[in-house]
């Protein structure tokens, strides 16, 4: 299958965040994508192509106009303040507080656009981002004009980022806009299967009211890992979308057996909705050595998780999300491709 890929990601690099009560670099590395890339030319998986340019037109359909707008406009603005480094926010609206403001104040604007200190900002920031949402577009029209299956190489991730706002290195939900690009072009029916390590509460928020997209989530349990406040069991959709959003809350420590249990019931929870194309948020965060994850899962899985998607006999959009192991990231993920590729 082809990637696509684009080496704009690489400016979005030396953020900080916020973890454990320490300021720390961030987890969500440049590397991440250059390993997965140079492990895909290490077997040939096929042509790596550049991402064409597309406008925000189908992503604000998903997402706010107003955050879409915003998000270039953070770093300019930060360093308008005499400010450098990471632009972060350090206070959010919760219960008790006003969610309807955005405040003029870009400290304030900062943490009504966001859910965590997760979302820094640096220089090459927002052209990462762009590019990233251009890179699950690429794709998906790969998978619109025949292609049985395309791997879209995203970073920044986005399954996080929800209708306005960005939390957990997400900022753009780049699967929610492939999933929408697929509806706009003819799909009726769309099915997201979230196989990262953690809760895609964003793409989960975005669909919850809809039929037409289904969304499932194999994730650690939020009683015990982030993002803690969704991903729960009973939350099975609402009005229209009843029954169209599966969680699969597993408890740290699963491995293989008890993984693989929920992916195959969560398949045959796909199939019965019948939908034209799947998208698959690809995080392999659940590897045994990821160092803030609690799953259990071994490289010789990975092409395992590939060949049960191939058997559902769809077309098949890989987005790439999480995955902090760096040096076994690029054996990982692009096991799962080679998995669904037979190989
Ligand atoms: C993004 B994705 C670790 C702090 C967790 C956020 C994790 C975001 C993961 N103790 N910080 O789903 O891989
Ligand atoms: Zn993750």
């Amino acid at each position: 299958m082809k990637t696509v890929f684009s080496p704009r990601h690489r400016g979005h690099a030396n953020q900080l965040e916020l973890m454990a009560g320490a300021i720390v670099p961030g987890f969500e590395l440049p590397s991440r994508a250059e390993f997965i890339h140079d492990r895909i030319l290490e077997v040939g998986l096929g042509d790596i192509v550049a991402p064409k340019d597309f406008d925000l037109s189908i992503a604000e359909r998903v997402q706010a106009k107003d955050f879409l707008d915003f998000l270039p406009t953070v770093y300019p603005r930060w360093k308008e303040l005499g400010r450098e480094g990471t632009a972060l926010a350090y206070t959010w609206p919760t219960r008790g507080l006003r969610g309807d403001v955005v405040p003029e104040c870009l400290d304030g604007a900062l943490g009504h656009y966001s859910f965590d200190a997760g979302c820094g900002f640096v220089e090459g920031t927002w052209d990462a981002i762009k590019s990233s949402h251009d890179v699950a577009l690429t794709a998906a029209e790969l998978v619109k004009e025949g292609a049985g299956s395309a791997y879209a190489l995203c970073r920044p991730p986005g399954h996080h980022a929800g209708s306005n706002f960005m939390g957990g290195y997400c900022y753009i939900n780049n699967a929610a806009v492939a999933a929408e690009y697929f509806r706009v072009n003819g799909a009726k029916r769309v099915s997201i299967l979230d196989v990262d390590y953690h809760h895609g509460n964003g793409t989960q928020e975005i669909f919850y009211s809809r039929s037409d997209v289904q969304v499932i989530n194999i994730h650690g349990d939020p009683n015990q890992e982030y993002p803690y406040f969704l991903g729960y069991k009973e939350e099975t959709g609402a009005g229209e979308g009843e029954g169209f959003n599966i969680n699969y809350p597993l408890r740290w420590g699963t491995d293989w057996a008890g993984w693989s249990q929920a992916l195959k019931d969560g398949i045959q929870k796909l199939e019965a909705f019948g939908p034209d194309v799947v998208i698959v948020s690809l995080g392999v965060d659940t590897f045994e050595k990821d160092p803030i994850s609690q799953f259990k899962l071994k490289t010789e899985d990975y092409p395992k998780i590939g060949a049960l998607i191939k058997a559902i006999g769809k077309p098949t959009l890989f987005v790439q999300e999480g995955g902090y192991a760096v040096a076994d990231i690029g054996v990982n993920a692009v096991g799962v491709l080679t998995g669904f590729e037979g190989a």
